[in-house]
C-alpha cells in the first residue's frame, strides 16, 4: 500500500520544496529546485499517460542535473548561481551552437526554467479562473505565451494534441490533493509570489551572462 501513497502528489510538499529552493541570500538549491520538479512530474504522470513524452523529457533533464549532483564535482552544483559560475569558468557550457557539452547544468535547467514560467502563466489563470473555465484553453494560451516559442512544430503539435486531454477544472483541482476548489485556489495564491520569485531570478542571471538562447 505504501508506495501508491507515497506517489501521491501534493501540492503542499512542491509548494514547500519551492520555499526550501530559496536561500537567505536569494540563491537557488538546486537539489530542492529538483525535487520541486519531482512532485510536478509526479501530477503529471498521475492525470494520465498521455503526458508521458513530457514527463519523461522532464525526468531526464532532472537526472541530468542529480547527476551533475552527485558527480565529482558536486559541490560546485549546490546552487544554480554557483553552478553557471563554475561551469561558464572552465568552459563547459556550449555557448552558441551544440557541440562536445550537451548535457551541462546550464542549457539543461534552462529547458526547466522555461517550462516554469508556463507553469506561473497556467496557474495564474487556474487560479483565477471561474467554475467552467476550460484548463485545457488556460493551458494552451500559457504555453502560446512562452515555451511555445522555444519548440519546434512537432513538439508544438504534439503539446496541442495533449493539452485537449488534461481533465476538466474540477478534476485537475481536486488531483492536487488538498482539499475543496476555494482551499485549492488559496494554496495556488501561495505557491505563485514564489514560483515568480525563483523564475525571476533566475531569468536575471542567465540574461546577466547572456545565457538565454544556449542550443
Ligand atoms: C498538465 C499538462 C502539462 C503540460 C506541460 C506543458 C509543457 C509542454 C511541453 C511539451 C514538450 C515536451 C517534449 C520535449 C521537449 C523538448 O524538446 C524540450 C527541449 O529540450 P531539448 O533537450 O530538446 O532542448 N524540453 C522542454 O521544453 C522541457 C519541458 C518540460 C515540461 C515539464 C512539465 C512538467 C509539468 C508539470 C505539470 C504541472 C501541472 C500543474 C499543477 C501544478 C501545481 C503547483
Amino acid at each position: 500500500a505504501g508506495t501508491e501513497e507515497e506517489e501521491k502528489f501534493s501540492l503542499k510538499e512542491v509548494l514547500d520544496t519551492f520555499k526550501l529552493c530559496l536561500s537567505d541570500s536569494k540563491e537557488i538549491y538546486l537539489e530542492q529546485y529538483v525535487a520541486g520538479w519531482r512532485g510536478l512530474v509526479r501530477l503529471l504522470n498521475s492525470l494520465g499517460s498521455v503526458f508521458g513524452f513530457i514527463s519523461s523529457d522532464a525526468v531526464n533533464k532532472i537526472n541530468i542535473l542529480v547527476a551533475h549532483l552527485k558527480g565529482e564535482n558536486g559541490s560546485r552544483y549546490v546552487t544554480v548561481q554557483s553552478m553557471v559560475a563554475y561551469e561558464l569558468e572552465n568552459d563547459l557550457v556550449d555557448l552558441s551552437k551544440r557541440g562536445s557539452h550537451p548535457e551541462s547544468g546550464c542549457r539543461t535547467l534552462l529547458r526547466l526554467h522555461r517550462a516554469l514560467r508556463w507553469l506561473e502563466l497556467f496557474l495564474e489563470r487556474l487560479r483565477t479562473s471561474g467554475e467552467d473555465s476550460k484548463t485545457s484553453t488556460m493551458c494552451s494560451e500559457a504555453y502560446n505565451e512562452s515555451l511555445s516559442r522555444h519548440h519546434p512544430w512537432v513538439i508544438r503539435k504534439a503539446a496541442g494534441m495533449a493539452f485537449c486531454m488534461i481533465p476538466g477544472r474540477p478534476a485537475f483541482l481536486e488531483a492536487m490533493n488538498v482539499g475543496p476548489p476555494e482551499q485549492v485556489v488559496a494554496k495556488l495564491g501561495e505557491a505563485l509570489p514564489l514560483i515568480s520569485e525563483v523564475y525571476q531570478i533566475t531569468e536575471d542571471l542567465y540574461s546577466r551572462h547572456s545565457l538565454m538562447d544556449l542550443p
